[in-house]
């Protein structure tokens, strides 16, 4: 008798933890969470932008922008230029994406992107879920995860009874995505979880089950063991048997009839071209960079050499997805309370780059910025490699994107 509760017992607990799921909810993205040399070192995002902010259902977001994959990519780190999936980081389905494009491509595939160069993205999103989201462009690269760009606040009101998305299937067939197969689905899960808690049921009611039959199968010896197995249950077995290929080979041959017309899922990858390099009369080298601890300081010395026509100087550095701003030559208002911006926190020693001329000149980003945003634990770093997006102007405002990057001194006094 306690044999079979105890039998009873585990098979229930067994069955239990299948219903089980797990239910995760997230609040941050973990922006604060990577670690620093894998921010300032993997990709470069700039310009990022939302086309609305307040929005109803079913309306209509474009996220765009640009994004450069660093040339001082980690080692360690699974490389860009292998396998790379443009996508949007918001909690849960509370956009459907329509259409996103990198360099004017489309992006339902996966891609590569190469390292140093720039690329413009637009990623067209409809509201599907009722709140306020940080919506950010993300790069899945494969072997290495997401990386993730600057969010930005969006709110979705309405009605979400009121969500459509329907699409035009290549036969001419508008269809509900909302609802499209869901009860087909519902009901094959359903179906299979009925057989298989049968076959359950009926191997259960042999109870005792497990340490009465190994005893059993131990006196009768392994040659012998099989005549724990009556006719009964053969004869059950068959009939599982049968059932279960009749219904596979009825369902496929119902499908190939209803449906003769399908094509698999796309999984190949699709090649961008970067942008056409613009003409850049600027060449930059980081000859000296130090992160000085008390004073929250990263200081810079950079050789620049302009052979272009007009005098440039630095106006912004973005570094890790934080952007430092010469509010001499830049005004910039964070677009909202969550914009990684210090509009006040770039200063420019050694004045600005004649044409014609090659001059040491020293950039400091001082800022509680690297602070908040959990950047100082760069120095704990067994790699202490830093890199981040330069913007130089020019007399006419002209702007040059310039990549940075090298050896990092940390300073304690
Ligand atoms: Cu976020």
């Amino acid at each position: 008798m306690m044999n079979r509760l105890i039998s009873w017992a585990c098979a229930a607990l067994i069955v239990l933890s299948s219903f089980t799921v797990a239910i995760e909810s997230a609040e941050a993205h973990g922006e604060r969470a990577q670690m620093p040399q894998l921010r300032m070192r993997s990709v470069h995002w700039f310009d990022v932008n939302v086309s609305t902010v307040d929005m109803q259902i079913n309306d209509i977001v474009k996220v765009t922008g640009s994004f450069m994959p660093s040339k001082y990519w980690p080692e360690h780190v699974q490389s860009i230029e292998k396998t790379a999936f443009l996508n949007i980081g918001v909690p849960g389905p509370s956009f459907v994406r329509l259409d996103s494009r990198v360099n004017g491509v489309p992006m339902i595939r996966s891609t590569a992107f190469m390292k140093g160069e720039r690329y413009n993205f637009e990623v067209t999103l409809k509201a599907r879920k009722v709140g306020r989201y940080h919506v950010h462009p993300v790069i899945n690269v494969e072997g290495t995860g997401p990386i993730i760009g600057p969010g930005l606040w969006v709110d979705v009101g309405g009605d979400e009874a009121a969500f459509e998305n329907s699409a035009t299937t290549l036969l001419g067939q508008t269809i509900d995505l909302e609802t499209y197969g869901l009860r087909n689905a519902a009901f094959w899960s359903a179906l299979w979880f009925v057989i298989g808690l049968a076959w359950f049921a009926y191997w259960l009611s042999k109870c005792p089950i497990v340490v009465p039959r190994f005893k059993r199968v131990d006196e009768l010896g392994v040659v012998n063991a099989d005549k724990i197995i009556t006719t009964t249950d053969r004869r059950v077995g068959f009939v599982f048997l049968v059932l279960t290929l009749s219904l596979v080979t009825g369902s496929y041959m119902y499908t190939q009839e209803k449906w003769p017309i399908t094509t698999p899922l796309q999984t190949g990858k699709v090649e961008v071209p970067p942008l056409e390099a613009e003409s850049m009369p600027l060449k930059v080298r980081l000859t000296d960079a130090r992160y000085r601890i008390p004073g929250r300081s990263f200081r810079m010395e950079l050789e620049v050499t302009n052979s272009g026509d007009s005098p440039v100087t630095v106006g912004e550095f973005a570094a890790g997805n934080l952007r430092f701003i010469n509010s001499a030559v830049l005004q910039v208002t964070p677009k909202d309370e969550d914009d990684l911006i210090a509009a006040d926190a770039l200063r420019v020693e050694g004045g600005s780059v004649a044409p014609g001329e090659t001059r040491t000149i020293v950039v400091y980003a001082d800022d509680a910025l690297w602070e908040t945003q959990r950047m100082t634990t760069m120095i704990a770093s067994p790699d202490a490699l830093v890199a981040g997006l330069l913007f130089f102007f020019d007399a006419n405002g002209e702007r040059y994107p310039v990549e940075v990057g090298g050896m990092m001194i940390p300073e304690f006094v």
